[in-house]
């Protein structure tokens, strides 16, 4: 990349970092950029908003999935029983949140194909920060964008 394109950058302000944490073995931030180094998958959806209506974009990024086993989280990979009982939670920048649950995008159970969006319609979302994508999703409300956390949980607060 040349020297202005690097400045034009930077004078438009820095790039967003997502942390990683929880119930995992390696936590990690992470950049939108950083995001690129696991494999890219396209999604183009439709959701609807109770404000907006239908909306349409296209996605690229890796699966959630993927960026998470990286993460290394806290069950036994060989037992299928073991992460049943594992959430995930997601927080944007503003606050917004919502849970997953590891089950549903599990490659055994529901191979839901969640991608961390580095990408919307062709913009980059470097500033922004990663969004996440849901094409199961009939409603638009999981759709984070700018996320700033995710949170593997074990769920050993639920159960007690
Ligand atoms: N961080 C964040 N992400 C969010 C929301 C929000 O309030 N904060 N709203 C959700 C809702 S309700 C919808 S329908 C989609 C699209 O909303 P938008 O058109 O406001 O981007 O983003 C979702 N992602
Ligand atoms: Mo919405």
């Amino acid at each position: 990349m040349s020297d202005s394109l690097v400045a034009a950058g930077a004078a438009a302000g820095p790039v967003a970092e997502l942390a990683l944490t929880g119930d995992v073995t390696r936590p990690a931030r992470l950049t939108v950029s950083e995001l690129l180094s696991w494999p890219q998958h396209r999604a183009q959806v439709s959701f609807d908003c109770s404000t907006s209506g239908i909306q349409q974009h296209r996605f690229t990024g890796p699966y959630l999935h993927d960026v998470l086993v990286s993460a290394g989280p806290a069950f036994d990979p060989a037992r299928r029983k073991d992460r049943l009982r594992f959430l995930i939670a997601v927080r944007g920048a503003d606050g917004h949140r919502a849970l997953l649950s590891w089950a549903e995008i599990d490659p055994d159970f529901g191979r839901a194909p969640v991608l961390l969006a580095v990408t919307i319609d062709d913009t980059p979302l470097d500033r922004a920060g990663p969004q996440l994508v849901l094409p199961q999703d009939r409603c638009g409300a999981r759709y984070i964008s700018g996320i700033e956390t995710i949170r593997v949980d074990g769920g050993y607060t639920v159960w007690t």
